[in-house]
């Protein structure tokens, strides 16, 4: 639902346009700031999935069990491999794998390692500790094939921690090949986010329609200073 794949942050502006970009860029986050709205922490924690909760299926075991897509990579090359997830049908189907981690964060994103098919993600929820999912990303994948891809995703901080990840994938992404996943990162924050000195008129759990609404407001700003 909500996609800020690499758009949150900008970098140092070098040149006047860069600079008048960077300068709308950041006045929109502190217009955020004023209504409540946390940055993502800095303090990120990295960790691979270690359990698996469910699937739609899985090609066979242990070979492109759903398992193969736990831990730390161990498929080094782009191609049909045993030792990562591939789900039962090469193609016509949605599939889904749920993972959980040793430590829940307020996730901020997750790393797809994409292996076989890529570019087939077109969802991820986050799940609590009732296993209760929320969408934090849906978007197009841009993985490319022939070569494994590190998928990178982003999503607003979480506003409760999150315990698992469901990835949610379309096997007709490529029709030649099953769309296969060697391993799955997620990251975030482990500790509680910072409330802001300003009581928020957005609900913490609300953080979806504070960023529709931020949209708009970005739209407003960039108009400003474009
Ligand atoms: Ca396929
Ligand atoms: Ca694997």
């Amino acid at each position: 639902m909500l996609n800020l794949n690499r758009h949150i942050f900008p970098r140092w502006p070098f040149s006047p346009i860069k600079l008048q970009r960077g300068l709308s860029r950041m006045a929109f986050l502190a217009v955020l700031g004023m209504f409540g709205y946390s940055a993502p922490a800095q303090a990120n924690l990295y960790q691979y999935a270690d359990k698996v909760i469910d699937f739609s299926s899985e090609y066979s075991v242990p070979n492109w069990a759903a398992y193969q897509a736990l831990g730390q990579p161990d498929t080094f090359s782009y191609g049909d491999i045993i030792t990562a997830w591939a789900p039962r049908p090469m193609n016509g189907t949605l599939e889904f794998i749920t993972v959980g981690f040793p430590q829940p964060v307020y996730s901020t994103g997750s790393v797809i390692r994409e292996t076989y098919g890529n570019g087939f993600v077109y969802q991820i929820d986050a799940l609590d500790q009732n296993f209760n999912a929320q969408t934090v990303w849906t978007g197009i994948d841009l993985s490319q094939p022939g070569a494994p891809v590190e998928a990178i995703f982003t999503w607003v901080e979480t506003p409760t921690l999150t315990y698992g990840l469901k990835i949610y994938t379309d096997t007709n992404h490529n029709l030649t090949a099953w769309e296969e996943i060697d391993a799955i990162q997620m990251f975030g924050n482990p500790a509680a986010p910072t409330p802001t000195s300003v009581p928020s008129p957005l609900p913490v759990a609300g953080s979806g329609m504070a960023l529709a609404w931020s949209r708009r407001l970005r739209q407003r700003i960039r108009g400003r200073f474009s």
